[in-house]
C-alpha cells in the first residue's frame, strides 16, 4: 500500500517494504532548485520458471547511466512497487547514483505472481530433477534477466530485508554464475530456534499470530482485524491457544496449524533452518545484522558464523549497527526510539559499506576495503571494525554475578548458603507485559510500538513482585562488552515447566545534563527467553522436577556495547514477556497449542545466587 501527498520541495513516500512501514524524505539541498530526480524505463514481464510457473517481475532500467549496467534483484513476499518511487527515496540513493538495472519479483503465489506461497519454502530434494524452491526461482529469473533484458553487464547481485533477506540467502545455495555479490540482511536462518516465530522453542504468540494471518489470508498482505486497541488484552481473553483455530482462523491458515502440529524442533523446522543448507560460500556475501531487530536478530549472526569457516576466498562479511528490523534500509538511523546515536548511522552504512560493496564485485569499482567486520559500538557510538567476529583475541570472558540484596558483582558468591535465592510468583493469569501497554498490534495502521519496544525503558516492570532485578554500583570507569553474552541460571520452580527470561540493561544515571529526561533510564542491550522443557533437547522435551535446582545456559546472543562510567550494569529475570512469548502452563504438557484452561498455573520461582549455584551472566569484557 503507498500514499503519497506533495509539499512544497520534499515528496514524502510511505513504503511497504518488507513488513514494516516508513516514511522517507527525498528532499532537494535548501536554497537550491531540486535536482533532477533520476528517471527510469519500466518493463513487466511475467518471468517463466522451470516448472511453468510465471512471475511478476518489474525492471527499472535508468536512463542516466551509461550501459552496461549490473543486476540488483529484490525479490519479496511484499508486493513490486508500481512505479520507481522507492528508488527515489534516501534509502536507495548510492545504489541509485553508482547505476544499476533494479529487478523486483513478487515470488510465488504472492500478489501478482502465479503458483502456491509456502511460508519459507525448504530447499527442493535435488534428486527430483522437477523441484524448485527459492534457489530455482532466482537462478531462472538470472538467466532470463540476461537474455532478455539489454545493456547488461553480465551481472547481478541479490539484496533484501528479512523475508527478502532469506530469499536472497537461499538464491546462494545454488547461484546462477552471473550472480557476483549477494546481500542477505536481517534474513531468519531458524524459525524454531531464534527468529520470528519462536525463540528457544518458546512460542512468539503475537507476532506468530499476526504474521501468518497477514500472509496467509489473501494473496496480498492482510492485517488481522482485532477487536481491542491493547492486544495485550485481547490475547489474554483468548485463553488457551487452541481458541485460536476454534474462534479465529478456522483451520485455514496454513502457518498457524504448522505451529500447532509441530511444537518441539521436529523435521518440519529443521528442515527450514538455513545452517544445515550452508555448505560453502559461494559468492561475496554482506551479512547485516540490527542490535535491536525485533525480528531476525539471530539469523543474520548464525549466517555469517556458519559461512565463516568456510570462507576460504574472505568472500563473507558482516555489520551491525543500532538498528531495528531493516532500519539501515527504513531509517536515517541517527535514534532509535529515545536512544540517540549521534550521526546518521544508516547512511553511513548504504554509502560506505553497502554501495561499495556492489560496486566492487558488480563493477570492479575500487573503495571496497572492509577487512571483516564493521560494527557499531553502541553505549560509545562509534564505529569499530575487527579483523574477526566476534574479536576473541580483544576480550576476556567475565562472571557478573548475582548478589545479596539486588546486588550484580564480578566477585562470585563464597559462602554456601542453600537458602540464598530470590524468589517470585509466576502467575499466567496475570502476565508481565513485554512494553508498556497499550500493546497495539503490530501492524496497526495507526502506529504500532513495535518496531521499537527493544529500546523501550525497562522501568516499566523494575520492582514488579514477578520480576526480579541486580545491579552493580555505579561504575568507577568504561566496561565494554563485545562478542556473546550467555546468561548461566540456576533456578527452581514450583511447577513442571517454566519460562526464564533473561535481560542484561544499562542504566543511566540519574543525571544525564546533555538529556535530563534520560535520567535513570534502563536501556536492554541483550536479552533472551529460554522454554524450560527443552533444557535436554528441542526435540524432545521433558518435564521439569519442581523444586529441583536447574541449570539454564541462555545465549544472550552478541552485542558490542559500552558501559560508560556513572552508569550501572543491571539484570532482570522474569517468567512471562506477553503477548509476545505464549503463556507457559506451567504444568507440563505435551503439547502447549492444545493445553486447557486449567493446565495454567501460578508457580513460586527462585533464582539462586549461592557459591554452588551461582547464577550469572559471562560477559566478554574488552581487555585491548
Ligand atoms: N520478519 C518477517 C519475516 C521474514 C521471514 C519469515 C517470516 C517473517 C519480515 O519482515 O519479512
Amino acid at each position: 500500500m503507498k500514499h503519497f501527498s506533495m509539499k512544497t520541495g520534499t515528496v514524502w513516500m510511505f513504503l511497504t517494504l518488507g513488513a514494516a512501514t516508513a516514511a522517507f524524505a527525498w528532499v532537494a539541498p535548501s536554497g537550491q532548485a531540486p535536482a533532477a530526480a533520476p528517471e527510469f524505463s519500466e518493463t513487466r514481464a511475467m518471468v517463466p520458471m522451470r516448472d511453468g510457473v510465471k512471475l511478476f517481475t518489474v525492471i527499472f532500467v535508468p536512463k542516466n547511466a551509461q550501459p552496461p549496467l549490473p543486476f540488483l534483484i529484490m525479490r519479496t513476499p511484499y508486493g513490486t512497487p508500481s512505479s520507481a518511487r522507492p528508488l527515489l527515496s534516501e534509502s536507495y540513493k548510492e545504489l541509485v547514483d553508482e547505476g544499476y538495472i533494479f529487478v523486483y519479483q513478487d515470488i510465488r503465489g504472492r500478489y501478482k505472481s502465479e503458483g502456491m506461497f509456502v511460508m519459507q519454502r525448504p530447499p527442493r530434494d535435488k534428486r527430483d530433477p522437477r523441484a524448485v524452491d527459492e534457489s530455482t526461482d532466482a537462478y531462472d529469473t538470472v538467466a532470463w534477466l540476461l537474455k532478455n533484458v539489454p545493456g547488461h553487464n553480465g551481472r547481478a547481485g541479490l539484496m533484501g530485508i528479512s523475508y527478502g533477506g532469506w530469499l536472497t540467502a537461499m538464491a546462494m545455495l545454488d547461484p546462477h554464475p552471473a550472480v557476483k555479490a549477494v546481500s542477505p540482511q536481517a534474513p531468519p536462518a531458524d524459525m524454531y530456534l531464534g527468529d520470528d516465530f519462536h525463540h528457544n522453542g518458546a512460542f512468539r504468540l503475537s507476532y506468530g499470530f499476526e504474521y501468518a494471518a497477514r500472509m496467509e489470508t489473501s494473496k496480498e498482505d492482510a492485517s488481522f482485524q482485532f477487536d481491542a486497541f491493547d492486544t495485550y488484552e485481547w490475547y489474554l481473553r483468548l485463553g488457551p491457544l487452541s481458541t485460536v483455530n476454534e474462534k479465529y482462523l478456522l483451520g485455514k491458515i496454513p502457518t498457524w496449524n504448522d505451529y500447532v502440529a509441530h511444537p518441539n524442533y521436529d523435521a518440519f523446522w529443521q528442515k527450514q533452518a538455513m545452517a544445515p543448507y550452508l555448505t560453502r560460500v559461494t559468492v561475496p556475501t554482506l551479512n547485516v545484522a540490527g542490535w535491536w531487530d525485533q525480528e531476525d536478530f539471530y539469523g543474520p549472526q548464525k549466517i555469517y558464523e556458519t559461512l565463516e569457516p568456510l570462507d576460504r576466498d574472505e568472500f563473507s562479511f558482516f555489520v551491525a549497527g543500532p538498528w531495528n528490523h531493516g532500519g539501515w534500509m527504513r531509517t536515517d538511523g541517527s535514534a532509535l526510539g529515545r536512544i540517540k546515536f549521534g550521526a546518521n548511522t544508516s547512511k553511513y552504512f548504504r554509502e560506505k559499506i553497502q554501495a561499495p560493496f556492489f560496486a566492487h564485485y558488480l563493477k570492479d569499482k575500487v573503495g571496497w576495503d572492509v577487512p571483516e567486520a564493521v560494527i557499531f559500538e553502541t553505549g560509545a557510538n562509534t564505529w569499530q571494525v575487527y579483523d574477526e567476529w566476534p574479536p576473541r583475541k580483544l576480550t576476556a570472558d567475565r562472571g557478573l554475578y548475582f548478589r545479596e540484596d539486588g546486588r550484580l558483582s564480578f566477585e562470585a558468591p563464597s559462602r554456601e548458603d542453600d537458602r540464598a535465592f530470590d524468589s517470585y510468583v509466576s502467575d499466567p493469569s496475570r502476565p508481565v507485559p513485554y512494553r508498556p501497554r497499550p500493546v497495539e498490534a503490530t501492524y496497526d495502521p495507526r502506529g504500532s510500538g513495535w518496531s521499537t519496544w527493544l529500546v523501550g525503558d525497562q522501568r516499566f516492570v523494575h520492582l514488579r513482585p514477578d520480576v526480579l532485578s541486580w545491579e552493580t554500583e555505579s561504575l568507577t570507569e568504561d566496561v565494554t562488552v563485545t562478542g556473546q553474552i550467555v546468561a548461566r541460571l540456576f533456578a527452581s520452580t514450583t511447577g513442571t515447566d517454566s519460562d526464564w527470561i533473561v535481560k542484561l540493561i544499562d542504566v543511566y544515571p540519574e543525571d544525564v545534563p546533555a538529556e535530563p529526561a534520560m535520567g535513570g533510564y534502563q536501556l536492554m542491550i541483550a536479552n533472551e527467553v529460554f522454554r524450560g522443557r527443552f533444557r535436554s533437547s528441542f526435540e524432545k522435551p521433558e518435564a521439569l522436577v519442581p523444586n529441583r535446582v536447574t541449570d539454564f545456559t541462555i545465549d544472550l546472543h552478541a552485542a558490542d556495547h559500552r558501559f560508560l562510567k556513572g552508569h550501572k550494569i543491571m539484570v532482570q529475570v522474569q517468567s512471562t514477556w506477553f503477548p509476545l512469548i505464549d503463556r507457559n502452563p506451567q504444568t507440563f504438557v505435551e503439547n502447549i497449542f492444545l493445553a486447557k484452561a486449567s493446565d495454567y498455573r501460578p508457580a513460586t520461582q527462585r533464582v539462586f545466587r549461592s557459591k554452588a549455584h551461582p547464577s550469572h551472566i559471562v560477559l566478554p569484557v574488552r581487555t585491548r
